[in-house]
């Protein structure tokens, strides 16, 4: 059994004063990067999104954020725009200790489909490279922590359970967006698919 700690999207934006600023989102930095020590491969995630991305609302006529809208791929929400490649907020947070991270996996460079997962587009059918990763290094159990748990961190969740991992998240170390009733229907997807929540 070989573990990674998976870092999902503690990016400025994600952080209160961001422009998808998820609650508390902060306040999950300092013990993720505690929890780092405990683990041989530590992987980060980064939303990373050209101007115009399809998952914003100001790229389409007469839709506001958290909106959806039909894309050939299913439903999508309609987000502020977030997470442009290269600006401030798509930086990690200062705080995050990105020195101890083996691997950084940019998602969301699509211009026609978003990628919360870490493992997939939005599509459920491009994938990122990630599972290849991890198996080529022999990774077998997986611990998700980050942003936002009922968005990037339970698709990855999924996915990775899907995908045959052994997959644990650690709820107290992520925070949620809960649009809806979001949150409770991920914790569900998430336990149906096999996905330890703890
Ligand atoms: C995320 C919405 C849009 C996330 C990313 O990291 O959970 N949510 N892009
Ligand atoms: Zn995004």
């Amino acid at each position: 059994m070989s573990q990674a700690l998976i870092v999902i999207d503690v990016q400025n934006d994600f952080c209160p004063s961001g422009a998808l600023g998820v609650p508390e989102g902060d306040q999950i930095v300092q013990p993720i990067n505690d929890l780092m020590t405990d683990f041989g491969a530590v992987i980060l995630t980064q939303d990373w999104h050209p101007k115009g991305h399809s998952s914003f609302a100001s790229t389409h006529a007469d839709k506001a954020p958290f909106d959806t809208l039909d894309m050939i791929y299913g439903m999508q929400v309609l987000w502020p725009d977030h997470c442009i490649q290269g600006s401030e907020g798509a930086q990690f947070h200062p705080a995050l200790n990105t020195e101890r991270a083996d691997m950084i996996v940019r998602k969301g460079f699509n211009p026609a489909i978003d990628s919360y997962s870490a493992f997939f587009e939005n599509d459920h059918a491009t994938p990122t490279g990630l599972e290849g990763y991890l198996r080529t290094r022999g990774i077998t159990d997986l611990t998700l922590v980050g942003l936002a748990t009922d968005f990037c961190v339970n698709f990855s969740a999924v996915d990775a359970a899907n995908l045959g991992f052994h997959v644990r998240v650690r709820e107290d170390l992520c925070r949620a967006i809960d649009l809806e009733g979001s949150l409770a229907a991920a914790q569900e997807g998430m336990r149906a698919a096999g996905v330890i929540l703890e």
